[in-house]
């Protein structure tokens, strides 16, 4: 397909995966880059680009439903109304809880905090940001006084060190990352600080591989050498600041000296010392960090432990200087401006504000406003498994996946008395324990706007009709609202009318805060409907001069004023945390997690569209080979991870030196609609930050084993069907796959099974041609009609041995099979094609064998393959993954050739 449409002739909107916020120019059958948008100026990684291809009907949620039966809307909003209120009138609005998500537009959000906190009158109104972004928010505020990033992306661009840590923007933020990139000149610097060897390390010139969770003591070693070496700004420091004595006494008191940071890092003395030489002598320098800092148990202590040096340098808020927190949902900053989180109110505002709940009450002529914060999200699901909550109302985000000890939270979902779920698709590990689905308008269908990491407020505009019987988060709730008696409140006709008020809302909020607080969108709150539709990408705070111009800000606390009271900023003194959860005998390994590169999050969207599916395949567990060695484990095998709570992940096991000996690291991705056990959450613990509530996402610990198969299958069939593997056989593992014109799931069992007499239940009918030879465990068998490929099952004792994925696929998309591909289904033998190998570039669909020959045949850098291949020539989201073919195939090369 192309896609490659003049964005003249797409609606412009923006991308609805990560916080980048990249400008879409959209139509039905196609996307690209939009031109005019200034976070992504054209560009779009892989997932943008593929946008499109996930606009198909299969999975989706098309009409509400009721105790599993299709209903009408008015039906499930009486549903809906008449369970809220009676868990209110009998158990107080307490018991009722709503559950957000960052992937909500600002609208939607906005309606769903007024319902929830001022006319139901519940404070438990929590969101996935809590995973997300909690701790973030909780160091800003603690640093800045408010809740905000001070810097923009051109920052990435300007600056003269990039330090990136817990973060591996190459794949989670690429577009971002190829900026940073293509800044790049001659003595610019790079550092990055993760446990792993990732894609982003590739632009490293220094990669503090550190042990996990010591971040904090890399930094606090970062503040005493700043101190020692004549590089405070102590001018700054005295105007601006408050809190840096005791914050040097506690660095000193936690890395006393650079060796002793390196030893407790793990790390070579050499390699701190440069970074904090290059940190000390270069005044435009950046950090950037994400969830491995934001998701610990000091995860707040971690930001604030970056923000202390970038205050005691003054290095904040100045072009190529600050620190910046990497958003990661499209529209997290969105709902933290709006108070979607637990702890806030409304509009920036705390429960604690001088003012906030009269001013808000009064603003939204509501008199339900809740007295004091409620439960943030680990905390909120325990409550629902004590029986606490009595109705949960879910929206735009997966918590049976999501949340820490996903086994648990199963149980919560399960014992609640009513849940609700909103959500776009019919079938998630979630909406399985839903009382009343609502089906949401999805990405193409909804409008509204959406802030992005450098506060950049945009508009994601619909181009596609609503089917069925779908409507957007904002009708439902205002739907809701108005059956709950709350007409008035909630006679909402457009988002426009939405954005307006919360507009005016955060103005009235910067007034009652006599000018500290920034978040500040007043200027909007008379935008006419036309206005709304045109609206340009603009950054926050707004202000309008004199001729009635509007502007936004790119940098804040340039002048060193900060959003505190006194105007000051704080360094926080941080004091050394290990993580929750240490490695024992029992459970000698830390277990990391993580995205990949073209996934997203629960798979919900990402993988309707195959190609995204092709760069990892499978749950997989990455080891260092030293680990490997030990416990026997092989490259392809399968591998068992058992945590404390009995949680198991089963994944393909990938050796390499990325990973720290003692440390594995699983995909976060993968859940019960993809795989038999490839649950990441299942394997963490619910430890979570005493300040921001977040979950320590990334430090479980487990024991590895390898997962024994005696045989391995490849069992593909037509789609359409609601059928798992499981159903045949429970015991084994299995993991799908879907495809072009087929679904596809790798199986693997140690039972022996009698192939002949269950293939029927496998095939889902009888097989038209059988091929077995027992002596070798093969067995092969496939259910043909009317000549076209109906389901092929393929039996090898190594998984290996099996035949190539693409080229089953299109024995699929063949009306009649030929008698050749007939008999190559069938062979014993694998089939003799070109393996492309696993996915690498996935907009031109080039596979590692593919650029491994290519590289052999000569060409010797990224540009050659990509003028050989095309590989890595449109969005460069692989181009890291060349590079280390390039350096392990290049010398294979020259060997050879010696
Ligand atoms: N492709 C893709 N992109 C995404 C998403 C997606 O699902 N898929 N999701 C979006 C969302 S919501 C988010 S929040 C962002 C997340 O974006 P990132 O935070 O960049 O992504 P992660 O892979 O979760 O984690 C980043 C890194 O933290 C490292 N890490 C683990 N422990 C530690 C530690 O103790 N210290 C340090 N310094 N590093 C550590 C991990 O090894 C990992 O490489 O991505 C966004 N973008
Ligand atoms: N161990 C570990 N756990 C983690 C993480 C980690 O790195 N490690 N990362 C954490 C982070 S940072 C995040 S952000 C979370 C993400 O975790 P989730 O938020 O649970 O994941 P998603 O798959 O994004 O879920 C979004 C759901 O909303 C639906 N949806 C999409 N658009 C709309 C819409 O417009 N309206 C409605 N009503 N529904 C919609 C989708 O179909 C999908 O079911 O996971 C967290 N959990
Ligand atoms: S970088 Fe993020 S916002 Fe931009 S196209 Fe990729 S996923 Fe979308
Ligand atoms: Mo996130």
């Amino acid at each position: 397909m192309d896609t490659k449409l003049h964005s003249a002739t797409g609606i412009q909107t923006t991308c609805p995966y990560c916080g980048v916020g990249c400008g879409v120019a959209a139509r039905p059958d196609g996307v690209t880059g939009d031109q005019d948008h200034p976070a992504n100026q054209g560009r779009l990684c892989v997932k943008g680009s593929a946008l499109h291809e996930t606009l198909v009907p299969a999975g989706r949620l098309l009409t509400p439903r009721v105790a599993g039966e299709d209903r009408s809307w008015p039906d499930a909003l009486e549903a809906v109304s008449g369970a809220i209120r009676e868990a209110v009138a009998r158990h107080g609005p307490g018991s009722v809880a709503v559950y957000l998500s960052g992937q909500l537009l600002t609208e939607d959000y906005y309606v769903a905090n007024k319902l929830a906190k001022g006319f139901i009158g519940t404070p438990h109104v929590d969101t996935n940001s809590r995973l997300c972004m909690s701790s973030a928010v909780a160091a800003h505020k603690r640093a800045f006084g408010e809740d905000c990033v001070p810097g923009c992306y051109e920052d990435f661009e300007l600056a003269d060190l990039l330090v990136l840590a817990g973060s591996n923007a190459a794949w989670a933020h690429p577009v971002l990352y190829q900026r940073m990139k293509a800044a790049g000149r001659t003595g610019r610097r790079v550092v990055v600080i993760d446990p792993r060897r990732t894609a982003t390390a590739e632009l490293a010139d220094l990669h503090l591989k550190l042990k996990p969770g010591t971040d904090t003591i890399l930094f606090n070693g970062l503040l005493v050498w700043l101190a020692r070496h004549r590089a405070v700004d102590h001018d700054y420091v005295a105007r601006h600041c408050q809190g840096y004595d005791a914050s040097l006494e506690a660095a000193l008191e936690a890395a006393p000296s650079v060796s002793s940071v390196a030893q407790q890092c793990d790390l070579p003395v050499g390699d701190v010392e440069s970074f904090y030489r290059w940190f000390a002598e270069t005044p435009r320098t950046v950090t950037g960090f994400s969830q491995g800092i934001n998701q610990a148990l000091a995860g707040t202590d971690k930001c604030n432990a970056i923000i202390n040096c970038h205050l005691a340098t003054g290095r904040v808020g100045l072009p190529g200087a600050g620190p910046f927190s990497l958003t990661g949902q499209p529209n997290a900053m969105g709902g933290r401006e709006v108070g979607g989180l637990a702890n806030t109110l409304a509009a920036h505002m705390d429960y604690d504000s001088p003012g906030a709940r009269r001013n808000v009450a009064r603003f939204w002529g509501a008199d339900a406003v809740p007295e004091s914060p409620g439960l943030k999200a680990v905390d909120l699901f325990e409550a629902v498994h004590r029986g606490d909550i009595k109705v949960l109302w879910i929206m735009g985000t997966n918590p049976a996946v999501s949340l820490p000890r996903s086994a648990r939270v199963r149980e919560a979902l399960a014992r609640c008395p009513t849940v609700i779920v909103s959500d776009c698709m019919a079938e998630t590990d979630t909406t399985a324990f839903a009382d009343i689905l609502l089906p949401a308008a999805g990405w193409g269908e909804k409008n509204g706007t959406v802030t992005n990491s450098e506060r950049c407020i945009s508009r994601q505009r619909s181009f596609l009709p609503l089917p069925g019987e779908v409507r957007p988060d904002w009708w439902i709730l205002s739907a809701v609202g108005r059956a709950l008696g709350h007409g008035q409140a909630f006679d909402y006709q457009t988002p426009a009318e939405i954005f307006r008020e919360h507009a005016a809302l955060s103005g009235l909020a910067a007034r009652e805060a006599y000018g500290q607080r920034k978040f500040d969108i007043g200027a909007l709150g008379e935008l006419t409907e036309a206005d709304y539709d045109r609206l340009a990408p603009v950054q926050w705070p707004l202000a309008v001069d004199a001729a009635g111009n509007l502007s936004g800000t790119r940098r804040l606390y340039s002048d060193g004023a900060f959003s505190t009271a006194n105007g000051r900023a704080c360094l926080v003194p941080v004091a050394t945390i290990a993580p929750g959860q240490a490695p024992t005998q029992s459970h000698p390994l830390v277990v990391n997690t993580g995205r990949i590169r073209d996934q997203w999050h629960t798979m919900t969207r990402t993988a309707l569209a195959p190609r995204l599916l092709a760069h990892r395949q499978e749950p997989f567990i990455e080891v260092h080979p030293s680990d490997a060695e030990r416990l026997k484990l092989r490259e392809g095998e399968l591998g068992r991870l058992t945590g404390p709570d009995a949680g198991v992940y089963v994944g393909r096991i990938r050796i390499t030196p990325d990973q720290r000996p003692g440390e594995v690291f699983v995909p976060i991705h993968w859940n019960d609609r993809f795989a038999s056990q490839g649950i990441a959450t299942n394997l963490m613990k619910p430890v979570t930050d005493p300040f921001s509530g977040q979950p320590e996402g990334k430090h479980g610990v487990a024991r590895l084993q390898p997962a024994p198969s005696r045989w391995h299958a490849r069992l593909m069939r037509r789609p359409g069907h609601d059928w798992q593997p499981d159903q045949a056989r429970p015991d084994g593992y299995w993991s799908r796959q879907p495809l072009g014109h087929s679904q596809s799931w790798w199986l693997a069992g140690y039972q022996p099974v009698d192939w002949a007499r269950e293939v029927e239940a496998w095939l889902g009918g009888a097989p038209q041609v059988l091929m077995g030879d027992p002596a070798c465990g093969r067995f092969r068998a496939a259910r043909i009609l009317d000549g076209q490929l109906q389901a092929v099952l393929l039996v090898d004792t190594a998984a290996a041995d099996l035949p190539d994925l693409a080229w089953l696929d299109e024995c699929f998309g063949a009306e009649r099979l030929s008698r050749e591909q007939r008999q190559c289904l069938l062979a014993a033998r694998s089939v003799e094609t070109e393996d492309a190998g696993a996915l690498v570039c996935s907009c031109f669909q080039v596979g590692e064998k593919q650029i491994e020959s290519a590289i052999r045949s000569g060409q010797d850098s990224v540009e050659a393959l990509g003028e050989a291949l095309k590989c890595g020539t449109n969005c460069g989201s692989c181009v890291p993954e060349l590079r280390s073919l390039l350096t392990e195939t290049l010398p294979q090369r020259a060997q050879v050739a010696s």
